[in-house]
């Protein structure tokens, strides 16, 4: 059997062991026999050197013309270009999703990663009239100084880089936690980053668990900046964290996300709408249909064309390109998915349609696979319509009429992204502007944002900021307003110009 490699943490440009002398395994969802490597199994004193070496960094690096630092990421994505499927291959080995959507993965850096070059010459500020004579003003962006980077396992490579780049093309500097379950992505990541000329400091990895690594690092003072992608329970903690010294967080949490099927839909279109996404990433995105609200006048001929393109569905490992869907990422997750297939089923009413099982034989044998799951005749308030799953389950809820449809689509707890399916423009228009999400989508499933317009999400999905487009610069940097008097006299604002 191959040697199993041991990657460590990158603290002030070296590659270094934690302090702990301790590792964890990265075990392939697929198969389970398959140890991907060894990381290190960190605590609050790898933190402590990591936010330490931000903070030296941030002096030098703040200073750096940012057209220079754009150089950097431009030189970053030159190379994401070169080992894209390379590292879409890791990829899909430690997190599970098929191949073609890692590729999606290390594109989406790609892209993002171009975008925020861009703006190394943009961070565009305002200039405005005063009210006096002889006097300019400007508005310019500052950076905050260390920001800690918490990211998910779900998008690895890709959520990283919506944090990190407009994170550094400002000039700050990042101390990255990535999931425990995706450590490999977030090591190739930081190779690149070095590689292509990151100074010492300037962005640190450290990996380990939550309680170990990403508690000392939400709760660090000289960590101004908190940017979490993950469940709601642990982005209140870190939004707790940072709330006594008022340090800024941004928070991207869970979704509920809804597609709507109006009686006019064409309907093959809303299918294929479903299936990308409620089942893409075996459900595991945040973004992922986990309900169809749908019209009781075209609910069972949906039905008919929908549930026979679920079953047909090929689950498997990722690796294989012929494969739709791969396995949950953990024994947890796929625990969580089975114990609400068994709630679905206790729901009085809801109705099992499809799936339903964990899958265990033959080529699923030693992985976390299971059925995609459809429960049909689902009413709104059941627990598997309300509560994020992240898996592959979806609730089809049959309501009367479009106004209806929004009301349900609105009553939960989340605001991430929704989508309708209609032909006729009035009543798309009207959606768009009745839904209450972050994202919201015509004629196409919930999953499948771009990363120059905004990201995030309303109610308890987020804490207001936004992530992409031009809308994450404003987590990472603070406006400062200048007033330059070049008149030579004293000249007093809201009352000399009277
Ligand atoms: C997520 O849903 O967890 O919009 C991230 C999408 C991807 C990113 C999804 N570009 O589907």
């Amino acid at each position: 059997m191959a040697r199993v490699q041991t990657h460590k943490n990158f603290i002030d440009g070296k590659w270094v062991v934690s302090h702990t002398h301790r590792t964890f395994d990265n075990i392939n969802p697929a198969d389970t026999r398959i140890n991907l490597g060894r990381f290190q199994k960190s605590d609050k004193s790898d933190v402590d050197a990591a936010v330490a070496a931000a903070k030296r960094a941030f002096k030098t690096w703040r200073l750096v013309p940012a057209p220079k630092r754009a150089e950097i990421l431009f030189r970053i994505a030159d190379r994401m270009v070169a080992d894209k499927e390379l590292f879409a291959r890791q990829m899909t080995q430690e997190m599970g999703k098929i191949i073609a959507e890692t590729r999606g993965d290390v594109q989406e850096v790609i892209d993002m990663t171009y975008y925020m070059a861009g703006e190394g010459r943009r961070q565009f500020g305002q200039t405005t009239p005063s009210e006096l004579q002889n006097k300019f003003m400007m508005s310019v962006r500052q950076p905050l100084g260390v920001c800690g980077m918490i990211t998910p396992w779900n998008f690895p490579m890709a959520i990283a880089s919506w944090k990190i780049m407009p994170a550094l093309v400002l000039g700050n500097t990042c101390v990255l936690k990535p999931a425990t379950y995706t450590p490999w992505s977030a090591v190739n990541f930081v190779k690149i980053c070095e590689e292509c000329g990151l100074p010492p400091g300037v962005l640190n990895l450290v990996t380990g668990t939550g309680s170990e690594v990403g508690e000392p690092l939400i709760t660090h003072p000289d960590v101004r900046v908190i940017s979490f992608t993950g469940s709601t329970d642990i982005g209140r903690r870190v939004s707790e964290a940072c709330a006594p010294d008022f340090r800024h967080c941004h928070l991207e949490m869970g979704g509920k996300n809804a597609i709507m099927i109006l009686d006019d839909a064409k309907l093959d279109l809303a299918v294929d709408g479903c299936l990308w996404g409620a089942f893409g990433t075996t459900g595991q995105r945040c973004t992922a249909t986990s309900r169809i609200i749908i019209d009781k006048k075209v609910y069972r001929k949906f039905l008919n064309r929908f549930l026979p393109r679920v079953k047909a569905l090929r689950v498997g490992n990722g690796l294989d390109e012929k494969v739709e869907m791969g396995p949950s990422v953990s024994a947890s997750q796929l625990k969580t998915v089975m114990e609400y297939v068994q709630i679905g089923r206790n729901e009085d009413g809801a109705r099992l349609l499809a799936g339903g099982k964990p899958l265990t034989r033959g080529q699923h044998r030693y992985g976390y696979f299971h059925e995609p799951t459809v429960f049909g005749d689902v009413t709104p308030k059941m627990r598997i319509a309300q509560e994020e799953i992240f898996g592959p389950v979806v609730s089809v809820i049959p309501v009367n009429g479009m106004k209806r449809a929004i009301e349900v689509c609105n009553d939960v707890a989340y605001g991430l992204s929704a989508a309708v399916y209609t032909q006729d423009v009035n009543r798309a228009f009207a959606a768009m502007r009745d839904v209450y999400t972050g994202i919201f989508y015509v004629n196409a499933p919930t999953i499948g944002a771009e990363v120059h317009l905004p990201f995030g999400g309303t109610k308890v999905t987020g804490n207001g900021h936004r992530e992409a487009g031009v809308a994450a610069l404003d987590v990472f940097s603070e406006w400062k307003s200048l007033y330059i008097d070049f008149s030579g006299t004293i000249q007093r604002a809201q009352i000399d110009n009277q």
